[in-house]
């Protein structure tokens, strides 16, 4: 099965990460991992450090003349801003002389790290707590997002609302997912589209709508979350199982998603709306199409007992605003106890078109192990073999 590691503080000299288990064969190139890591720094409302980096992966191991080689395959992603961070973030030394920082800021993972640590510096808490992390998640996830490629199963995203700017016209947006999910590349053909635009929004009023907003929260010293929606097509029916707590494919998919910086809540198909209606409004048809079956409605998301049931996946994910406020809120400064304003460490106003693609990675792995679980082999060959006997 797959699984991988990273490791890397924010502003350390670099991300590193392995991933193992991703059969032999497998085509793979740095150029490959590196579109997925520029899609991850893009988006309307990105701060400094963007400027800053170019991410790019050095591929240290298991791959040979472009094809992965079964064995663990170590990833390297160099934080070019680690060069103004020599002295705070050196590995040898006491760091004597180097300012703590005290005031924790609410909503980041500043206070409760430094408590469970016992720290005596919030620095230590903030390097591995930063989003930054997920650069190397990205590299590592885009791996096993090529292996669902190569069997035909393609992920793709946009955003559905950005603070108050969210998709009014839902109809026009399914239409045009419709149109683009039936492309070769099914999904990924929806994130192109979505990558068309700074705030991944497929509809050009609520995106003008959206940046307007950005603007404004800069201004005001604030930030903005949202939701972003994800899109799975090619997935076969029986993939995922609904024998055990812990092999549902949703439940696995939510821990992804969830896994990820100030992701909120998780929702499957129309997860929350379905809530408020009757089974006869939620639950969906069979049809007969072709030779297919196929469902009329697709309110499950794809996914109904925790399996794969041929529909396209949906899923979506809330990210809460961003915890770091130029127009800081009310903090506590640990050392001397007093009420002071939150420290402001420079950050993005919103970072939720990288979120989306950031999501899009994050599943990659888990649908690639329930396919692997159902149809895997020791290479790509092999899962080729099995693949097509099955169909
Ligand atoms: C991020 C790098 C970080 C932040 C952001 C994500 O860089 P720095 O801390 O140097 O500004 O821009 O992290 C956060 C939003 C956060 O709260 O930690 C990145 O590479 O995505």
């Amino acid at each position: 099965m797959i699984r991988y590691l990273t490791a890397g503080e924010s502003h350390g000299q670099a991300l590193v990460g392995i991933i193992e288990g991703i059969p032999a064969g497998l085509s793979i190139s740095s150029e490959y991992i590196d579109h997925q890591l520029r899609r991850r720094q893009q988006g309307y409302g990105r701060g400094g450090r963007m400027k800053i980096e170019s991410d790019t992966v050095t591929i240290l191991s298991g791959v040979r003349h472009g094809k992965t080689l079964g064995s663990p395959i170590a990833l390297l992603v160099k934080n070019r801003d680690s060069q103004n961070w020599i002295e705070k973030m050196a590995v040898d030394g006491t760091g004597e002389g180097i300012e703590k920082i005290s005031v924790p800021r609410p909503g980041h993972v500043d206070y409760a790290g430094t408590m469970k640590y016992g720290f005596d510096d919030i620095r230590n808490t903030i390097e591995r707590g930063s989003a930054r992390e997920t650069a190397m998640r990205v590299a590592c996830c885009t791996i096993a997002r090529k292996l669902l490629e190569d069997v035909g199963v393609f992920i793709g995203s946009h955003v559905l609302s950005l603070g108050q700017a969210k998709v009014s016209d839902r109809r026009q947006v399914d239409r045009l997912i419709a149109r683009h999910t039936k492309a070769s590349c099914g999904a990924y053909k929806i994130t192109e589209e979505a990558d068309k635009s700074e705030v991944r929004i497929l509809d050009a009023a609520t995106e003008r709508k959206a940046i307007a907003i950005i603007k404004r929260a800069k201004k005001q010293g604030d930030t903005l979350g949202g939701v972003f929606e994800l899109i799975v097509t090619g997935a076969p029916v029986g993939l995922g199982s609904y024998v055990h707590f812990d092999r549902k494919l949703d439940g696995l998919l939510a821990q992804a998603l969830m896994s990820i910086h100030a992701v909120k809540g998780v929702e499957i198909g129309a997860g929350f709306a379905n809530a408020e209606e009757y089974g006869s409004q939620v639950h969906d048809a069979f049809q007969i199409r072709g030779d297919k079956i196929r469902r009329v409605t697709n309110r499950a998301g794809g996914i109904e007992g925790g399996v794969t049931n041929g529909e396209m996946l949906v899923l979506r994910a809330a990210m809460k605003p961003i915890a770091t406020l130029a127009h800081p809120l009310k903090s506590v400064d640990l050392k001397s106890s007093k009420i002071v304003d939150a420290r402001y460490e420079r950050s993005d106003v919103c970072a939720l078109p990288a979120c989306s693609v950031i999501g899009e990675a994050v599943i990659a792995p888990v649908l690639a192990n329930a396919f692997l679980e159902k149809f895997g082999g020791d290479s790509i060959q092999e899962i080729h073999s099995r693949y097509n006997r099955s169909a």
